[in-house]
């Protein structure tokens, strides 16, 4: 029992934080001047979303965010993680700001301090301006500029209150499940555009951050957040050794070999040449990309196993950027969340220990981790949840192992404080500490919640 309990015992200093993003959560979709974003459209294209599912009500923070912000509190998190919609800040993605949008993320950040909690804003979590998307979205390099002052803008309005600032969310997810397979808006289906895509975000990240950076006034702190997956090939045959290369070239080198070493992914000519001359590609764009980090925010879900499979099409012209003849399997054994993910705490520490070694890494921060389970509310109106909380507890053993080997973690944020708009799942997945009752809006607070809270306290009081 106080071995298991010295297990879970982290740094004073450690950051415990619960995470958001706008499109996910806010709902008023159509008030105080906000622009559409792409994934207003894409989920209102039938066939994109489970069920027909879309972001227009979500969980209506936008006018619940005190609610919210109490709920936060009362968990003992010192750090909420929420994100930016570029739509209410600039309707069409460029031009002067909408003052009504900005006062919303001043009201909601005032009110975070105001409760003793601190405001960790990403300024793209997926939901671009749709005009933008209509000029070429991330495929052109237009985009980056225009983020990069969209960025500008909204550090000038609230970087005397905010800290932490975070460049993109997941550019993984924007480039290749919005360019390649389609599942995510815009819903394209690309070789070269979600290669090109995969650039410009990191140029829009670097050029965000040296116009943040150019204005600074305090003690801010600027990163990124990627989502990174352990690869293991699925046997010793080297038929899937390479799978397993050519995996984590997309899953991970692709972002953090530029962000994080200074070169191009290696390995990627091998792969993509067929279908691009990554001709999107300036001389000085390494250097621009690879802006000092002060933090590395790592979103933390499944790991990858990975096994040759020959499904690319033989002539590139039908191919994507995601086409890469691998087939994603895992050990038979491993427990699954509702999503069908594999549950592996280990590949955690496995990931963590190789990003260690490969790269000189910033400060780490886990700035989502979590799962969906299949969660009811039960006669006595309570939302049990063993397996979320099982999750977790794993999880942090797992970072702590991560730590005792000298990986430097400095906070766990998890995915995430509400059930809210799961994407291309809609409403059907909830991996949320606080149960949503979609009729109605009620916010139940699930028993992860509280054993969330009561390990946070346990940290305390030492
Ligand atoms: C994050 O993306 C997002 O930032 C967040 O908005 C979202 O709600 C949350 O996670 C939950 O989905 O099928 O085994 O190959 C997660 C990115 C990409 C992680 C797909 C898991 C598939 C694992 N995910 N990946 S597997």
């Amino acid at each position: 029992m106080s071995a298991e309990k010295d297990l879970r015992r982290f740094p004073a200093d450690f950051r415990w934080g619960v995470s958001t993003a706008s499109y996910q959560i806010e709902g008023a979709v159509d008030e105080d001047g906000r622009g559409r974003s792409i994934w207003d459209v894409f989920s209102h294209t039938p066939g994109t979303i489970a069920r027909g599912d879309n972001g227009d009500v979500a969980c209506d923070h936008y006018h619940r965010f005190r609610e919210d912000i109490a709920l936060t509190r009362d968990l003992g998190v010192g750090a909420y993680r929420f994100s930016v919609a570029w739509p209410r800040i600039q309707p069409e993605g460029r031009g002067p700001v909408e003052r009504r949008g900005i006062d919303f993320y001043q009201r909601l950040v005032d009110e975070l301090l105001d409760e003793g909690v601190e405001p960790w804003p990403t300024l793209y979590h997926w939901d671009l301006p749709q005009a933008l998307e209509e000029r070429g979205g991330w495929r052109v390099r237009d985009t980056a500029e225009r983020f990069a002052e969209y960025a500008a803008l909204v550090h000038d309005a609230l970087g005397d209150r905010v800290t932490w600032w975070t460049t993109l969310n997941e550019p993984y997810c924007v480039a290749f499940l919005g360019h390649a397979t389609g599942e995510h808006a815009p819903g394209a289906r690309e070789g070269h555009g979600a290669l090109a895509a995969a650039h410009h975000l990191m140029v829009g990240h670097g050029l965000a951050v040296r116009a943040m950076r150019a204005q600074q006034r305090g003690e801010e702190k600027f990163g990124i957040t990627l989502n990174l997956s352990d690869v293991t090939p699925a046997s010793e045959d080297p038929a899937d050794l390479s799978a397993a290369e050519r995996l984590d070239l997309l899953q991970n080198r692709v972002f953090t070999d530029p962000l994080l070493g200074g070169t191009w992914p290696k390995g990627e000519p091998e792969v993509w040449s067929q279908i691009s001359d990554f001709g999107f590609r300036d001389a000085d764009d390494l250097a621009l990309i690879r802006q000092p980090l002060d933090f590395l925010g790592v979103n933390v879900y499944a790991p990858a196993y990975a096994k040759y499979a020959p499904t690319a099409d033989p002539d590139p012209a039908f191919r994507t950027a995601a086409d890469i003849d691998v087939e994603r399997v895992a050990p038979a054994e491993l427990p699954r969340t509702a999503m069908g993910w594999p549950v592996e705490p280990a590949a955690m520490t496995r990931l963590l220990r190789r990003l260690d070694e490969d790269y000189a890494l910033p400060p780490v921060y886990i700035t989502e981790n979590g799962a969906a389970y299949r969660d009811v509310v039960d006669a006595t109106g309570s939302v049990p949840d063993p397996e979320r909380i099982e999750f977790v507890d794993a999880h942090l053993g797992a970072l702590q192992a991560a730590m005792a080997e000298g990986v430097d973690v400095r906070g766990y944020f998890c995915w995430s404080l509400l059930d809210n708009f799961e994407w291309a799942y809609g409403y059907a997945k909830r991996f949320g500490l606080v149960y949503v009752d979609y009729d109605d809006l009620r916010r139940i607070p699930k028993s992860s919640y509280y054993w969330y809270r009561d390990m946070i306290r346990a940290q305390r009081a030492g």
